[in-house]
């Protein structure tokens, strides 16, 4: 029998083992693990690397419009680029609806933009803006069996906040409908208010973002959404959680048996609230939501990446461009924080950060960095096992890491649409060097090889982590 492909000589990593093994793809899929598995049409020689699932970021921003006279830096071919340089198979962008716009006209217009465009696998979660009668009652049910079995709602943000009856609406179509809840947590009148004292105040630069987002402001949403979640009965995935406040939120409701998930992202590690002070509009780089903290916040999120109240590490990657009118530098961004684009990239770094930071300094173990970055994703968001796996009939979407190699992180390094990295002279050890998707190189030791539009959609099965745990009074 000849395979179209061996990986030979690699050990491979999964969530559970390590073990040496070759691994053998045929038809875009894994055909056969193990030892003298016979002949290929291609060997590829992976001794001394790491061979893992591909990463799976399910938290990214690509094309999305934001706001008048703002463009995100990425679009799906640059942004699915530049994830398949950063060790990832694939990738979850949203599909976000704006006040007044049919859901399904919504993921119409994102296939369009992404479809024949990207290197990568990419699936679409929902944005809900409007919770409409139409939109509860017809359009999202449609929408989740065809595959599109998430959804973002953000308790913050003009033209998107949702009301806590609106929250409980669209949570309660994710029960009816087995879809899983991903929520953005953060009290959207606090922040107007503070953000109107600091701006009477002529604080407007770019570090009092941070002050017009503190802890209490995460931690009281946070709160709010397990508890409209138990009131449902209905799980959620509380995304981006960036403190110790809000993780022991999370870690309580876990603790009461409540399905309550939680994800961080790579800011919350290794960024602080001190990156905004950067002069002029330096600090901009760093303005995201919620913004990053403090060393005690990043020793939280590692406690909730290591005891496991955080199943998803994700990068939450969402570019702007640094130097440019259209992106941290627009005109109105200069008169205060409350105009800068919000958000930051991270697709290409996120695994690196974690490998580096994680496994490397003992923190976390193989196992967990597979989990963390691929499996968990892939487990969540209905897409296990063809994605995040290693094992026969799984989608060949691999990951070769040099474990050793050390790099210094740096924009000239980075393959995205962006003009800048947030984690520009972070020194890491440990690079992905090849990344392959269904059996086909798309990054082969550092060089593009994949071909634009070789990523394809990928529909959703419903995840088996939303399903209620059977207490709802209603
Ligand atoms: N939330 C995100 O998830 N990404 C970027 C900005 C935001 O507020
Ligand atoms: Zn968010
Ligand atoms: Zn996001």
């Amino acid at each position: 029998m000849s395979y179209d492909t061996i990986i030979r000589g690699g050990t491979v990593v999964t969530a559970t083992n390590t073990f040496e093994a070759d691994i053998a793809i045929s038809g875009g899929t894994i055909a056969a693990i193990g030892q003298d598995l016979g002949e290929a049409r291609e060997i590829v020689d992976a001794t001394g690397k790491l061979v893992m699932p591909g990463g799976i970021d399910s938290h990214v921003h690509l094309s999305q419009p934001s706001g008048p006279g703002i463009t995100m830096a990425d679009d799906f071919a640059s942004g699915t680029r530049s994830a398949a340089f950063g060790g990832n198979t694939m990738v979850l962008p949203f599909a976000m609806q704006q006040k007044g716009e049919s859901l399904r006209e919504v993921v119409k217009q994102y296939h369009a933009k992404a479809d024949g465009h990207c290197y990568v696998d990419v699936s679409f979660h929902l944005i809900i803006a409007d919770a409409t009668e139409r939109v509860l009652g017809q359009e999202l049910p449609a929408l989740v069996n065809d595959g599109y079995t998430s959804f973002k709602v953000f308790m913050t943000y003009e033209g998107l906040a949702l009301s806590d009856m609106e929250m409980l609406n669209v949570m309660s179509v994710a029960r009816e409908t087995g879809a899983l809840v991903m929520v953005h947590a953060e009290n959207y009148d606090a922040i107007r208010f503070l953000t109107d004292r600091l701006e009477r105040a002529g604080k407007t630069a770019p570090k009092y973002h941070a002050t017009s987002r503190p802890i209490p402001v995460e931690r009281e949403a946070t709160h709010r959404a397990i508890s409209l979640s138990e009131i449902i009965d209905v799980p959620i995935m509380i995304v981006h959680v960036s403190n110790r406040e809000a993780m022991e939120e999370i870690k309580r409701a876990q603790q009461r048996g409540l399905k309550i998930y939680g994800e961080t992202c790579p800011q919350y590690l290794v960024l602080t609230e001190k990156d905004l002070e950067g002069l002029n509009m330096e600090g901009t780089k760093y303005v995201c939501s919620p913004p990053p903290r403090d060393t005690a916040s990043q020793q939280a999120c590692w406690e909730g990446l290591v005891y496991g109240v955080f199943s998803l590490f994700s990068s939450d990657h969402c570019p702007f461009r640094y130097n440019d009118p259209h992106g941290k530098l627009a005109p109105k961004g200069k008169t205060s924080f409350r105009w800068v684009p919000n958000g930051i990239p991270g697709v290409e770094t996120r695994l690196p950060i974690l490998f580096s930071e994680g496994v490397g300094k003992g923190r976390i173990t193989l196992n967990d960095f597979v989990a963390l970055s691929s499996t968990n994703h892939a487990r969540t968001y209905g897409l296990y096992p063809k994605k995040g796996a290693i094992e026969v009939g799984s989608d060949a979407d691999i990951a070769i890491w040099d474990p050793e190699r050390k790099v210094t992180i740096s924009q000239s390094l980075m393959h995205g649409g962006c003009d800048y990295t947030p984690y520009e002279g972070i020194e890491v050890t440990g690079w992905p060097v090849s990344t392959m998707v269904r059996g086909k190189f798309v990054v082969r030791d550092g060089e593009l090889v994949g071909k634009e539009g070789a990523g394809g959609y990928v529909a959703r099965e419903k995840s088996p982590l939303a399903v209620p745990v059977g207490t709802a009074a209603i």
